[in-house]
């Protein structure tokens, strides 16, 4: 009953806390036979990382990941694969004088209506700090993906506050500290976020992923159906306040005429459906957008309350993201890679190796 694994046959558990000695997690299911090296997990969790641009928070950790078992001689064995990550760098005075106070926006006060107990360093359970294991775990998955079908999965910025990319360059994505595909607008945004700090506040953003080829057949038409375990997974992300697959909420304003997407014998003529249909892959690439709320840790004062129920005026100070949208995009990715590799080990269970000869536009 308490929640800490996602996943039926790739199945993952979490554990740890923010100011805690580690967070890790176990990968159990994963197949044998994949290549995989602790210097492997470095890329994607340097790409969640915090302390990597001015634009995040700047506790400094080196997120290194040490594999304690189910590999041998560089490849899984089939076995649980245990992945540990030191926190080195959790400030923890900095939350002294918050261990009776609920913050406003937090899980605070619902942890404590819970448990009747909580962590309160850091966030505790509940800080973006476990879903460096998340990452962890999604390069297990995206690897799987990666050599079955060659899929890729990949997100990016899609929107920080009212600003939208002009245009999308895929290479430009990786070589921004926001993760954002117009590299033009970079300067504007760089001088957005360094007035949006200075200020004190923050801003909510939305962050897309793709992925792709997905072969048909993934998932199930009633309980387990594809898109409800993406947007399950997704939504679990800190501060996701909504999800969104293919054309998402804009349906809203659609047409039938425009939305079902035509099939012709070379394949689809258009994705409106993200890549799903009835809850099964269609072969089409899987779409996905979450919004992520503003970051609740501000440095302008707000009104809560204590323990005891009196009132109190809450300023966190410490090291905040500005944009916790900005470092989703790596976890969103590995969230849709944790649930593919989860619905395709399903698939195989009951109907054997997916085929991928089919419509893929
Ligand atoms: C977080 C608050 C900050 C972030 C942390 C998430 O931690 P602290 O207050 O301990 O400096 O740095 O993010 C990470 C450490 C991480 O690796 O993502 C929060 O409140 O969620």
């Amino acid at each position: 009953m308490s929640h800490n694994t996602f996943g039926h046959l790739f199945r993952v558990t979490t554990f740890g806390e923010s100011h805690g000695p580690a967070i890790g997690c176990v990968i159990d299911g994963c197949p044998p036979g994949l290549a995989i090296a602790p210097e492997d997990f470095a890329a994607d969790l340097a790409r969640r990382a915090t302390g990597r641009s001015r634009h995040t928070s700047q506790r400094r950790e080196a997120d290194q990941v040490e594999i304690l078992s189910g590999v041998h001689g560089g490849r899984t064995t089939g076995t649980p694969v245990a992945l540990l990550v030191r926190n080195t760098d959790a400030r923890s005075k900095d939350y002294d004088d918050l261990a009776d106070v609920f913050r406003p926006g937090h899980a605070d006060f619902t942890y404590q209506a819970k448990y009747g107990i909580r962590d309160h360093r850091g966030g505790g359970r509940a800080s973006a700090r476990e879903t460096t294991m998340r990452v962890a775990a999604g390069v297990l998955a995206k690897r799987l993906l990666a050599e079955r079908f060659g899929t890729v999965v990949r997100g990016h910025v899609a929107q920080i506050g009212e600003l939208r990319p002009a245009r999308f360059d895929a290479a430009a994505v990786e070589r921004n500290p926001f993760f954002w595909p117009d590299p033009d607008m970079v300067p504007a945004l760089e001088a957005y976020m360094d007035a949006l700090r200075k200020s004190g506040d923050s801003i909510g953003a939305r962050v897309e992923v793709v992925a792709h080829p997905v072969p048909p057949g993934l998932g199930a038409p009633l309980y387990g159906k594809l898109d409800a375990e993406l947007a399950a997974a997704l939504m679990s992300i800190n501060a996701v306040k909504g999800v969104e697959i293919g054309d998402g909420f804009a349906v809203v304003a659609q047409k039938g005429s425009g939305h079902r997407d035509a099939i012709l014998p070379g394949g689809f003529a258009s994705n409106h459906a993200g890549g799903i249909l009835g809850g099964i892959s269609s072969g089409q690439p899987v779409t996905c957008a979450i919004a992520l709320k503003p970051t609740s840790s501000l440095r302008l004062p707000v009104d809560s309350i204590d323990s005891d129920g009196r009132p109190v005026s809450v300023e966190v100070k410490g090291r905040h993201d500005p944009c916790v949208g900005i470092r989703a995009v790596p976890i969103a990715e590995a969230m849709v890679a944790l649930v593919l590799a989860d619905q395709y080990l399903r698939h195989r269970g009951q109907c054997g190796e997916p085929a991928m000869e089919r419509p893929d536009r």
